[in-house]
């Protein structure tokens, strides 16, 4: 199989890389050496490689780097180009993790336009590149968490959210934002059996929203996000269950009310409208207090190794989101 290899690989990784990417990028050249993965090449963004299927998806131009990084003291290894879009949760294409992204090619992500309506004084249909400059892109490393207890480190690219809704200026009466993910039958063949009512909805509450946490993402790794992961534009909220972050987004309504987020309407006794990741409030079915850290890279995607860890209160962005909370009895607001 092609071997590329780029020739930045020759200049120490540490003097061109922060030490998390460098880490990853250690991990990689080993798997590599080892035959683990069948072709090598240098990627663009952060000195990170990765292997063909990256490149099969186009560059996103200019991402900057962004100084929220990963906490190396929590996270030594970023997770593989093949993990994320390998080992989704997507249910309009399929139920099936390890099978989203091989029902995904007859969807169209662009061109893409996103409905910004409700208490808001500049509500239109947006062009996304209206709505989210691609000069303004930048790549953050987050945990992400899933509700049904495994985890990945994914680096997204993106905005804040915050940017998004300063441009269309939500009115002073507006306290929640909704969001409508996209149903297209003819691209997505798992809507039937999806166990679902379309469309998909999340919502948060406005300072929820606003927090420079909450990222508005459009591409991971440096490319253009791959439709299993959202594609063209989803929302990355990294201390809430992954459920809380809507996929192919194509309206964003401010309201005064709370939303009715899907899974809390199908399950209301099992998930709420907050999702915050909490060790301390077990979902009715299982514990929440550890986690699976999806780990692919050793034996090959076919065998997911799980690597159980403790789960961090609000998924270990307490100090950056706790105030948020501060007050609420968070077992009754699950
Ligand atoms: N439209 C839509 N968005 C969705 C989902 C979904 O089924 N449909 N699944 C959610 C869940 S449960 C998780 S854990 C994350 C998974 O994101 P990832 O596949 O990029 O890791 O997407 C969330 N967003
Ligand atoms: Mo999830």
């Amino acid at each position: 199989m092609l071997l590329k290899v780029k020739s930045s690989l020759d200049v120490p990784s540490s003097e061109i890389t922060p030490e998390w990417a460098y880490r990853s990028r250690r991990d990689f050249i080993r798997l590599a050496a080892a035959g683990a993965i069948g072709a090598v090449a240098g990627s663009t963004l952060l000195g990170r490689e990765a292997s063909d299927a990256v490149f099969a998806q186009a560059d996103l131009p200019g991402v900057k780097k962004s100084s929220y990084v990963l906490d190396t003291k929590l996270d030594a290894r970023i997770n593989s180009w093949e993990e994320i879009t390998q080992y989704n949760n997507y249910y309009e294409f399929t139920t099936s993790k390890a099978n989203v992204w091989k029902r995904v090619d007859a969807f169209k992500p662009k061109p893409w336009t996103v409905k910004v309506d409700g208490l808001v004084n500049k509500p239109a249909d947006y062009h996304l590149e209206d709505l989210i400059k691609p000069a303004d892109v930048e790549e953050r490393v987050y945990r992400h968490r899933c509700v049904e207890g495994w985890s990945m480190v994914m680096p997204w690219d993106g905005v804040p959210l915050s940017n998004i809704i300063k441009r269309v200026d939500p009115k002073s009466t507006a306290k929640f934002v909704e969001f409508t993910t996209v149903v297209r039958p003819e691209e997505m063949p798992g809507l039937p059996t999806g166990g679902l009512d379309w469309p998909y909805i999340e919502g948060l509450r406005l300072d929820e929203a606003m927090h420079p946490l909450t990222l508005a993402v459009v591409g991971l790794y440096g490319k253009e996000l791959p439709t299993q992961d959202g594609a063209p534009f989803r929302i990355h909220v990294p201390w809430k269950y992954g459920f809380k972050s809507g996929k192919s987004i194509v309206r964003i309504r401010f309201t005064d009310t709370q939303p009715a987020n899907s899974w809390a309407v199908r399950t209301p006794k099992e998930y709420g409208f907050y999702a915050n990741v909490n060790p301390n409030v077990d979902h009715p079915r299982w514990s929440q207090k550890t986690e699976r850290r999806i780990d692919g890279a050793a034996k090959g995607l076919e065998a997911i190794r799980n690597q159980t860890r403790p789960t961090l209160m609000f998924n270990g962005y307490g100090d950056q989101v706790a105030s948020l909370y501060a007050g609420m009895d968070l077992a009754k607001y699950f």
